[in-house]
């Protein structure tokens, strides 16, 4: 099996900003969930350097267009590694066998007949590069740069992009994954509805000298989209190459909804006109605004990718995108929202299953896998749902549904917690009759992990393949046999060792509001600032951090003898222990079961009214109407009990 994906090649007017880090994040954990599924991959990026708002851009730092696209080109090309993002091939459109090629097409497409030389008048946008029609105004102004269009009038050259309108219309009908998700889809089939006009594809040289010269006529240079698209086509070595025999029948686009018209209707058209066969495949993706706002430069909230790498981490910054953005629509980049899903999804619920299931597999089997022994009921049950997981997964990376098969990651990686949580391998490890089942309760764990691991590898290489090492695989041999039906359970040896891993994802501190200033990441804050020595009554940090603050889970409840106060709780942290606390006259001890609550684990024992407490439950203190209301602190969403809180 084959795969060739692509992203847009990228206007080389402005630098690198969130949005065409997510599409290309989004292209690069696709070409490593195919290579995953041991398909041959080829993923190409690049930029796109021609044209006016080029020229324009080049004019205003007083450099020639040369000097300019080089210097931006190589900010693109430099950014991708940054984000560990590794194409097989970065193109750009001033590269010669691309101009070359693009001249040979012209040539093509003129000599069949569908070019022709007209004068035309017509309002320009020059924001998009193109001449608007009426219908697309929206009061007058272009709905994309919200300015009027100008009116020009010249002659120049058209395509017969009309002659393909029901070949496409066609097409598209026949082939409904051809434009996904639907709704752009239907968007492109609403468009054809009405007739097509054909397409303007030069510029007098009087206005624009910065494109490919015409083939047959050197007044003229190539409109930039009908230069632009044609990428995807010179990077696999059109018409001759074997990556092109081999990758272009598998060709899938991927690109934001703002170039859907240029991809969906202009592309189509021009390989049908060049008798070349249509890719296979356009997915379109929504706009990344920051905090609610469109990202702009003149409002100053332009979100850098290297810069948020810096901030938040490499792993923590593929992850959020993917898992906040469903694919197609709109999403708010906001630093609040990429912390909480750091300290959430991975802190907690990952980097916690991780290091509590290795640091149990150290305490209690000396670092050594151990060979499961019989499954119990709920043992398998668990095994079934990791095996569960992974064609769900598989089905929704296969449709660009990134979230989707990261909630399916998740869910498991919640039930794993539960599962530890049920099976209590601390219980299980006191009790010598029970040696094969903690065996299998921990093997279970470090497979669920080897799992999620390689399931993890397209979208958090970095922090995936540091779990994996810790479970003490190699990274390669064992990746392509993972997504084979049947072959998931029993990669890892028993008896093969640990190796020691640090924090896979540390928590982050919440930041301030994202619309920071010009030129850096939105939002880029400094880490909290030290507290100043003269501040008093404040503590420095270490001593908060002196306080061991955990989820404890209430076991069992029993009440303090000679006490109306006090109730001697049974809670699990996740070891069980008893704390008293002073709540007798807010809660009754059957409501009291099963809650999860705040407490203090690091305090030393003390003996209230004769039962020793090893340590101390948080409470809410409230003043109402001059009396005082206990309530229990407690956790937004069930997490495994013994958890940390910081
Ligand atoms: O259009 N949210 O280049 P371009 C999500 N050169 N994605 C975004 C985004 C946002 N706010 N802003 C940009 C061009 N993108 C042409 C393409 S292809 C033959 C020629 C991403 O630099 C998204 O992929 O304006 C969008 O389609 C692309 O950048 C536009 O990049």
């Amino acid at each position: 099996m084959t795969t060739y994906i692509t992203t847009p090649i990228y206007y080389v007017n402005a630098q690198p900003h969130l949005g065409h880090a997510y599409t290309t994040i989004v292209a690069d954990t696709y070409s490593r969930f195919k290579r995953l599924c041991g398909e041959n991959v080829r993923f190409q990026t690049g930029t796109d350097e021609h044209g006016d708002k080029i020229v324009e851009a080049a004019e205003r730092e007083d450099v020639p267009p040369e000097k300019y696209v080089d210097r931006i080109s190589r900010m693109f090309r430099d950014t991708w590694p940054l984000l560990e993002i590794a194409p097989d091939n970065f193109i750009r459109t001033t590269d010669p066998d691309h101009i070359a090629t693009v001249r040979d097409i012209l040539q093509k497409v003129h000599d069949n007949g569908d070019i022709y030389f007209d004068e035309y008048t017509g309002l320009y946008c020059r924001g998009c590069e193109r001449f608007l029609t009426d219908k697309e105004l929206v009061e007058g102004n272009c709905p994309d740069h919200q300015v009027p269009p100008k009116e020009i009038a010249e002659q120049n050259y058209f395509f017969r992009m009309s002659n393909y309108q029901q070949q496409l219309i066609d097409h598209i009908r026949e082939n409904p994954d051809f434009i996904t998700p639907e709704r752009y889809r239907n968007e492109v089939l609403s468009f054809l509805s009405e007739p097509l006009e054909d397409l303007c594809i030069s510029r007098p040289k009087s206005r624009l000298k910065w494109g490919i010269e015409l083939p047959f006529d050197d007044k003229f240079v190539t409109y930039v989209w009908f230069d632009a698209l044609i990428n995807y086509l010179t990077g696999l070595g059109y018409p001759e190459g074997q990556d092109y025999a081999t990758f272009w029948p598998v060709a899938e686009h991927v690109v934001a909804k703002d170039i859907l018209k240029p991809h969906a209707i202009y592309w189509p058209t021009m390989l049908m006109s060049m008798g070349v066969p249509l890719y296979k495949k356009l997915h379109v993706h929504g706009y990344w605004n920051v905090d609610d706002t469109k990202m702009s430069k003149s409002i100053g909230n332009v979100v850098r990718p290297g810069l948020l790498v810096e901030e938040y981490g490499l792993d923590t910054l593929r992850y959020f995108v993917l898992r906040e953005m469903s694919f197609g629509l709109d999403s708010s980049f906001s630093s609040d929202a990429i912390v909480g899903r750091q300290n959430a999804d991975l802190a907690n619920d990952l980097g916690n299953l991780y290091s509590r299931t290795m640091a149990m597999v150290q305490k209690y089997r000396g670092g050594k896998i151990p060979a499961p022994a019989d499954y119990e009921k709920q043992d398998e049950v668990f095994r079934q749902a990791v095996g569960l997981m992974i064609p769900v997964y598989r089905e929704a990376m296969s449709d660009f549904r990134f979230h989707q098969a990261l909630q399916a990651v998740w869910d498991l990686v919640g039930m794993a917690n539960k599962f530890i949580v049920v099976s209590e391998p601390w219980t299980l490890a006191k009790d010598p009759t029970k040696e094969g089942r903690l065996d299998t309760v921990l093997y279970s764990l470090l497979e669920c992990l080897r799992i999620v691991a390689l399931v993890l590898q397209p979208v958090m290489p970095t922090a995936a393949g540091r779990m994996t090492a810790g479970l003490g695989l190699d990274k390669k041999s064992d990746v392509t046999r993972l997504l084979e039906p049947g072959a998931n359970w029993g990669g890892l040896a028993p008896g093969s060792v640990l190796q020691p891993v640090e924090s896979l994802f540390p928590r982050l501190e919440g930041r301030k509001k994202t619309k920071g200033r010009k030129g850096k990441v939105a939002g880029k804050v400094k880490k909290a600032k030290e507290v100043p020595e003269s501040d008093e009554g404040l503590i420095p940090f270490d001593a908060f951090t002196k306080l061991d603050l955990r989820v404890a889970e209430i076991v069992a409840v029993k009440p303090v003898k000679k006490s109306e106060k006090l109730l001697a709780l049974t809670v699990k942290v996740p070891e069980e222990r008893t704390i008293v606390a002073g709540i007798a006259e807010y809660y009754q001890p059957a409501e009291l079961i099963g809650r999860q609550v705040i407490v203090v684990a690091n305090l030393k024992p003390a003996k209230l009214m004769g039962v020793t407490s090893q340590g101390m439950i948080l409470v809410a203190r409230e003043q109402v109407d001059g009396k005082e209301r206990l309530v229990l602190s407690t956790v937004s969403d069930a997490v495994a009990a013994g958890s940390k809180i910081s």
